[in-house]
């Protein structure tokens, strides 16, 4: 089964890789933070975002870089609701990024679409029975602990391999809480507790998630694995996160071209141009999608 083509509740089938952009209303997410804090702003990004080709606004409150503290529900709350309000009065298909179901039920009930826990269930135990009771599409990243803690979790033999069976386990648990399969989107979860060369490992092997039957959700934008990649030669400081944008651009038109559902981005022109480009060299090569 393609994963490309499985059909999510509410939620258009754009006909190639979609694009989801990033609004993170945080003071200290890792590329972002602080500039989108103001609500009228948040959503006057978001609505620029959706005019630079997103498909999807993905709307945070909370960071995850590696060593975040956590953010008290009511202050989660006070900064996502109204970003996805205001996004989904205008019309713009919302993701509610999140990992508390309180947070999950209130943004759906605003208007948002789709549930992205970057624990997939793991961090709350009360957000697969929200996740059911919605019915919107529901994201399954691979994850195994906190910010805090989740750079000493890195560890693998075979990543590609541990990391799909741990989502795949991750799976049955959420239907098993009452989610329909056909709510599930993956994500390898590039960045969490991963080391640079797992998140290059897994990048190159998209296409072995294909046998979970689910679309795929790639999220590589401006992390530390390509500020590694880019570190100045001479003194071996990494390239500074704003700076990632046009390596982002390339991970998403090979993330397309290997059958990713959608890519989710901070600077949303290049990929949306990249997605474009694959969809026309498959288009041209007479690929099915
Ligand atoms: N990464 C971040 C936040 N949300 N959601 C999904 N589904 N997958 C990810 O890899 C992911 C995410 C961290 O990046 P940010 O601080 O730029 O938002």
């Amino acid at each position: 089964m393609n994963a490309f083509k499985s059909a999510l509740p509410g939620v258009d089938d754009w006909g190639r890789c979609g694009v989801m952009g990033v609004v993170n209303v945080t003071p200290d997410s890792f590329s972002d933070g602080g500039l989108w804090l103001d609500p009228g702003l948040a959503v006057a990004h978001g609505l620029e975002l959706v005019a630079r080709g997103a498909d999807i606004v993905d709307v945070g409150g909370e960071s995850t870089r590696p060593g975040a503290v956590r953010v008290t529900r009511e202050e989660e709350l006070r900064r996502v609701l109204p970003v996805v309000r205001g996004l989904a009065e205008a019309g713009v298909t919302v993701s509610i990024d999140t990992m508390r179901a309180a947070v999950a039920e209130a943004a759906v009930e605003a208007g948002a679409r789709i549930v992205n826990d970057v624990s997939g269930g793991l961090a709350d135990p009360d957000m697969v029975p929200v996740a059911a009771g919605t019915g919107v599409p529901f994201v399954v990243m691979h994850w195994r602990g906190q910010s805090a803690s989740m750079d000493e979790l890195a560890s693998y033999g075979d990543v590609v391999g541990e990391v799909i069976e741990e989502v795949e386990r991750q799976m049955d648990a959420v239907v098993s809480g009452g989610v329909d399969p056909a709510q599930i989107i993956v994500d390898p979860g590039l960045g969490f507790s991963k080391r640079r060369e797992d998140d290059w490992a897994l990048l190159a092997r998209l296409d072995a998630w294909t046998r979970l039957g689910r679309p795929i959700l790639v999220a590589a934008s401006r992390k530390r694995f390509l500020g590694t990649l880019l570190a100045d030669p001479a003194t071996g400081e990494l390239r500074p996160a704003r700076a990632r944008d046009a390596a982002t651009a390339a991970v998403s038109a090979l993330a397309a071209a290997q059958g990713a559902w959608a890519v989710r981005v901070h600077e949303v022109t290049a990929t949306a141009d990249a997605v474009r480009v694959e969809s026309a060299l498959r288009a041209a090569r007479g690929a099915d999608r």
